[in-house]
């Protein structure tokens, strides 16, 4: 049995009080599990007050992204080593908002992804297409170039211990989610390539789903059985919906 992770993906959303008042809500419904974890990847100036905040609960979290620098000369970037300082577990690379708005190409978020990891973070690693790309057939082969950045460089083996996100690009924030089956046979395929190099790694990787999961869709996702969890945006933001999604993945 591979762990289930619900993980928060705030983006660029929050203030002081919105964050505590809505973390309070969270952590009222969500509970220590063993097979179970919740988290919150908040924008950095936020990562000290969450820290203090979630301290000691059952709510773990994490960062939006982490540079691929260590230290140095780079205005404006922000450390695997600062994140981890401040109590985080997770760094997601290589969000879909963060290539095309960012201009991260499948090279720099391999070397974020080996960043995070030096640092002690957990790194989650997303994957998906866009909608041309899905209509045009070339999902697997897209999944494939962008999950080969990693596996070619660092091998398998740099996935033990980290996460995978499947997010559909033409799913995010859209309101549409890919079906059950479409996911689940994205997950199957990246579960596939990994195992290619290391079938005990690919075994124990968590892969999420993200684009558009509520509480009213979880389930039927998360029944799946190489859907590990998700990566929730929106929803992330309604305490309700959030402790639904959490709820949803026994
Ligand atoms: C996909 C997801 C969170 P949303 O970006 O990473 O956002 O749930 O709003 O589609």
């Amino acid at each position: 049995m591979r762990t289930k992770l619900v993980v928060g993906n705030w983006k660029l959303n929050g203030s002081l009080a919105g964050n505590e008042a809505l973390l309070k809500a969270v952590q009222a419904g969500v509970s220590a599990a063993k097979d179970r974890i919740c988290a919150v990847c908040v924008p950095y100036p936020y990562l000290a007050q969450v820290g203090s905040l979630l301290r000691g609960t059952a709510i773990a979290w994490g960062s939006q992204d982490v540079s691929r620098h260590e230290k140095g000369a780079f205005t404006g970037e922000v450390s695997g080593a600062m994140v981890a300082e401040l109590g985080a577990r997770f760094a997601i690379v290589g969000h879909s908002e963060r290539r095309s708005m960012f201009g991260e190409t499948d090279s720099i978020v391999a070397e974020k992804f080996a960043a995070a990891r030096k640092a002690g973070l957990t790194p989650i690693f997303c994957v998906g297409e866009t909608l041309a790309e899905r209509e045009a057939g070339v999902t697997e082969s897209v999944l494939a170039r962008q999950m080969d950045a990693l596996l070619s460089k660092q091998g398998a083996a740099a996935l033990e211990g980290a996460v995978v996100a499947y997010e559909p690009v033409w799913a995010i924030g859209t309101g549409k989610t890919a079906t059950s089956a479409q996911a689940e046979e994205a997950h199957a395929f990246i579960r596939a390539r990994i195992a290619a190099q290391d079938a005990g790694v690919a075994g124990r990787l968590p892969i999420l789903y993200g684009g558009s999961v509520k509480g009213s869709n979880a389930a039927e996702l998360f029944a799946m059985p190489n859907v590990d969890g998700g990566l929730v945006g929106g929803a992330s933001l309604a305490a309700d919906d959030f402790i639904a999604i959490w709820r949803a993945a026994v």
